[in-house]
């Protein structure tokens, strides 16, 4: 078993669809191990992206993963990084796959409904950025 880090985003808990969205990972076969509801700071968010800062949509990325609450999980699957990634699809929902989260819940490449770990070191790193070890179950 390995484990990712997922947010779900302020578009996704400001619509409702918060429920739906942990439903349709848990029906992919992912297990809930942590999960916290937060308001994140211009800092946190800054932080949390920092790898794109140099690019376009960073300030307004941050302008909107500050807009409203978030949900950051840890979730527990065989192979979790990259099969996460495919049950979310692509960045942008008019590329994603037809059934992944983004596809059905997404609004736009930016209010894109999650955020889900692309490598096995981010998501350590963004696992331990949301979660103190003893907030970790298991
Ligand atoms: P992913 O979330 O699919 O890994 P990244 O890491 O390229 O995508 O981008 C991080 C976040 O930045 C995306 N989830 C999305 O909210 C936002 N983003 C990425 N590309 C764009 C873009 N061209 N315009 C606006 N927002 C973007």
């Amino acid at each position: 078993m390995t484990q990712t880090l997922a947010i779900i985003k302020p578009d996704a808990t400001g619509s409702g669809k918060a429920g739906q969205i942990l439903a349709h990972v848990e029906a992919a076969g992912f297990t809930l191990k942590a999960a916290r509801m937060i308001r994140m700071t211009r800092a946190h968010a800054r932080s949390f992206y920092a790898v794109h800062s140099e690019r376009p949509f960073y300030d307004s990325l941050v302008d909107f993963m500050t807009s409203g609450p978030c949900i950051p999980m840890v979730l527990e699957a065989p192979d979790a990084v990259a099969r996460l990634r495919e049950v979310i699809g692509a960045t942008d929902p008019a590329d994603a796959a037809e059934g992944t989260v983004r596809r059905l819940h997404a609004e736009s490449k930016e209010r894109n409904a999650i955020h889900a770990s692309d490598s096995n070191e981010n998501a350590r790193r963004e696992i331990a950025f949301f979660f103190p070890e003893t907030d970790r179950i298991g």
